[in-house]
């Protein structure tokens, strides 16, 4: 049976898995400000985890278009007491969503079992040993330079062949540095570094990631792609377009949806994976 490892349990992927998003910043394009307070982050998770979360993850960077680095120092002071309560509180596991690896280090110690890097471990070399000394879990996603930048480099000559190439070498530096196959996922990256046509194309073309070996983790929650498909500004007016992309996802073998409202995605994922159980392929 699937699954993916992290430093303290494994998440079993023999059905579609929900990874609910805590951040805590001020300002994440949908839920910025609502989370920063231990308690509002706490009161959220349980909320998360009631409808159906498998995993929470949690970011102290916004990593929106635009959007400008914090310091580590910063980043530790919103995430780390939110990690230590939640491990306290909650039975799911918990992702960390960095870039730095100082800060992933300090959220796995404070128990956190996963990394989520959307730089795909290129924004910090110090990244992978971090993983391979822990014994974390990977969440490997493709993009294309910083957050600041990265919307003013949309266009590809072969989208699905340049993140399939930028994935695998997040793969192989990984590899390579000791941590094992069955603690690696990979991502897309909608929304980074792609223009509407590139997000609507991988999820149109999310099977040909499958050679790639690894499980699947796809995050389109409430983004703007959406937004634009719909003529919707507001973030929290993409519900069912957000669930129209679960639906697909499963459909192509998508093993892990990372979304802002998790009882929906979960109706959604498991409606879909009746329809659409994975096969020996995906
Ligand atoms: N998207 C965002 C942040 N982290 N991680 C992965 N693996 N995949 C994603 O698609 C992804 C991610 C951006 O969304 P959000 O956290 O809601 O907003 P913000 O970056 O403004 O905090």
């Amino acid at each position: 049976m699937p699954y993916l490892a992290g430093s303290s349990g494994r998440l079993d992927l023999n059905r579609p898995r929900i990874m609910g998003i805590l951040n805590v910043t001020p300002d994440s394009f949908s839920d910025g400000g609502s989370f920063l307070a231990p308690c509002a982050a706490l009161e959220q998770a349980r909320h998360m985890v009631a409808e159906g979360a498998d995993l929470i993850d949690v970011g102290g960077e916004s990593t929106r278009p635009g959007s400008r680095s914090v310091s580590p120092e910063q980043e530790m002071a919103r995430v780390l007491p939110v990690i230590e309560l939640l491990r306290r509180e909650l039975p799911v596991p918990l992702s960390i969503d960095t870039t730095k690896a100082v800060v992933a280090r300090a959220a796995l110690q404070a128990g956190a079992s996963f990394i989520n890097d959307i730089s795909g471990l290129r924004f910090d070399p110090e990244m992978v040993s971090v993983a391979a000394e822990t014994g974390a879990g990977l969440f490997l996603m493709h993009t294309r330079g910083h957050p600041d930048v990265m919307q003013a480099h949309t266009a590809y000559d072969d989208l699905l062949g340049e993140v399939k190439a930028y994935l695998q070498k997040g793969i192989d530096l990984a590899r390579a540095a000791g941590i094992p196959a069955d603690h690696i996922a990979i991502d897309p990256g909608i929304g980074f570094g792609k223009s509407l046509d590139g997000n609507l194309e991988i999820l149109r073309r999310l099977p040909e990631l499958h050679p790639l070996g690894y499980p699947i983790l796809l995050g389109t929650s409430r983004k703007s792609f959406i937004g634009t498909v719909l003529q919707r500004s507001d973030p929290a007016q993409r519900l069912y377009g957000t669930l129209a992309t679960v639906a697909l996802g499963v459909a192509a073998g998508v093993r892990i949806f990372r979304v802002h409202d998790v009882g929906p995605a979960r109706d959604a994922a498991m409606v879909a994976f009746a329809v659409h159980p994975y096969s020996s392929s995906t």
